[in-house]
């Protein structure tokens, strides 16, 4: 008598492959068509049936795939043979390449650009977030907009930049203009040169600043010097007076003649030395056309002057400013020349 397989299915879902109920592979006499004895229950034999879920046409060469005892019966679909896909772009012979959609490595978009890179590091004026100085990897540990090599002197005092001049079409404050006063001033592509023999010459920012605040210029020096007193430097907290004839300053200096920085504060009426760094801040055989770079920052009781050149050079000096001499500090910001030519190359804001 045939046994039957009704009511079965589910029961041999349930049964391990690998152990049997019967003594042999022939206890179930006969089983119905689609069907085989597995250890003496009657079970739905899939190859048979076509259920290779795998659909791989691969004759059911996997119905026992491992030479098990007993064979495989279920028909677990087999894992895809792996096909070639695209260009085998290692010549490696790979069966399975990657996807040739993935993009390349490319630097960030900037979505508004000037097309103009100041400092020459891949990123655009308008998205670096430290223009000057060249800081391809962009970071930006506290994430206030300002990249870590220009948080100076630490991060916390400063958050953004005003106003950035390359001396190009770039992002300038829209609002802000130059001011002269004396010297003569040249602007050319990514340079305004500034020349004063024997005196001094101003250029500023029409773009106030408080504390705390920070201010920049970079500049080679050209032609030949004039005398042993040729200053090149920034100006900041720069005020006209009350009657708009005279004008009052502070001053961060570089002298060529013996490599020194100093702090000046013009009053309105005289002109004087108020700090110096007591040795050189670079080697008197460095060259005319280095490099160089001054920065002034005022935090609303010190001012801290800062000079570095691109082979190495550097020197810093600070002054308390007393608040009950009248040396106020607010103003603008910007660019000085005496007994001097040099070339300035950028101007930055930063606040
Ligand atoms: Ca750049
Ligand atoms: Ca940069
Ligand atoms: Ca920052
Ligand atoms: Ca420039």
């Amino acid at each position: 008598m045939r046994r039957t397989t009704l009511g079965l299915l589910t029961a041999v879902a349930a049964v391990p492959l690998a152990s049997g109920c019967g003594s042999s592979q022939d206890d179930c006499g006969t089983c119905d068509p689609g069907f085989i004895c597995y250890y003496g229950t009657c079970v739905p034999d899939l190859d048979a049936t076509g259920g290779d879920a795998d659909a791989d046409a691969d004759a059911d060469a996997d119905a026992d795939a491992d030479a098990d005892t007993p064979p495989d019966v279920l028909d677990i679909p087999e894992t895809e043979t792996p096909v070639e896909v695209g260009p085998d772009m290692h010549g490696d012979g790979d069966v399975v390449e990657v996807p040739i959609d993935v993009p390349p490595d490319v630097p960030p978009t900037c979505p508004d650009p000037v097309r103009h890179d100041e400092d020459g590091d891949g990123i655009d004026d308008a998205c670096d977030v430290c223009p000057t100085i060249p800081d391809p990897e962009q970071r930006d540990t506290d994430g206030d907009g300002l990249g870590d090599a220009c948080e100076d002197p630490e991060p916390g005092l400063l958050s953004h930049i005003d106003a950035f001049a390359a001396f190009v079409d770039n992002r300038l404050a829209p609002t802000a203009r130059w001011s002269e006063l004396g010297g003569t001033w040249t602007e050319t592509p990514d340079v305004v040169t500034g020349a004063s023999r024997p005196y001094g010459g101003d250029r500023w920012l029409e773009l106030p600043a408080e504390a705390p605040y920070s201010v920049e210029a970079r500049f080679r020096l050209r032609d030949e010097p004039s005398s042993n007193a040729n200053y090149t430097g920034l100006l900041f907290g720069v005020q006209r007076t009350s009657t708009g004839t005279s004008t009052t300053w502070w001053g961060c200096f570089f002298e060529w003649d013996d490599r020194s920085l100093s702090l000046w504060r013009n009053d309105g009426r005289s002109l004087s030395v108020v700090a110096s760094a007591r040795e050189a801040v670079e080697a008197n055989g460095t060259t005319r056309d280095v490099l160089r770079r001054l920065r002034a920052t005022w935090d609303g009781l010190t001012i801290v002057c800062t000079f570095d050149n691109e082979e190495g050079g550097h020197g810093e000096l600070s002054h308390p400013v007393d608040p009950f001499t009248g040396m106020t500090v607010p103003g603008a910001g910007g660019l000085r020349v005496y007994n001097e030519t040099a070339a300035f190359e950028s101007f930055v804001l930063y606040r």
